[in-house]
């Protein structure tokens, strides 16, 4: 069965571009509930942990510089089918290529630089979401 919940990170592009407000409220008038939330800045040892699954690809460095230049607001949503609904409200990774409305093709500049982040899996919304916060701040 599908899990009811997802992570997210609102990345330092769409932060720096002051796009925080918009992009939470197209997340919550598409149904999903925010059940922890927060501001952060990544260290590069934090970046490089999150993305370990990515160390040898050529981006790498580039994708731990980005994450790490400035906040980030990260957040745990709740709905049925979680994963799956937000990965499609987010828009595909290069937003050349994402769907018209989705938040990627409104607020994401290239492909590195992308404005949000969605878990891919179940197992990965749990151990992302733990990763950024403690079980005092999920709600
Ligand atoms: P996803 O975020 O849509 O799941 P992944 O392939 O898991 O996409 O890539 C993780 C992140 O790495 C992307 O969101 C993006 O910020 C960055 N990234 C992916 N491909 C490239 C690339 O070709 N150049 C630069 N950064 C990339």
């Amino acid at each position: 069965m599908a899990g009811k919940r997802t992570f997210t990170m609102i990345k330092p592009d769409a932060v720096e571009a002051g796009n925080v407000g918009a992009i939470l409220e197209q997340i919550t008038a598409s149904g999903f509930r925010i059940v922890a939330l927060k501001m952060t800045q990544m260290t590069t040892a934090d970046a490089e942990e999150f993305y370990a699954v990515h160390n040898e690809r050529p981006f790498f460095g580039e994708l731990v510089e980005f994450m790490t230049r400035g906040p980030i607001v990260s957040a745990v949503l709740e709905k049925d089918n979680a994963v799956e609904d937000f990965r499609a409200l987010i828009g595909a990774t290069n937003p050349e290529d994402a769907a018209e409305g989705t938040i990627r093709k409104k607020y994401a500049k290239s492909v590195g630089e992308n404005a949000v982040h969605g878990s891919d899996s179940d197992e990965n919304a749990r151990i992302e979401a733990a990763f950024h916060f403690s079980g005092r701040e999920m709600f």
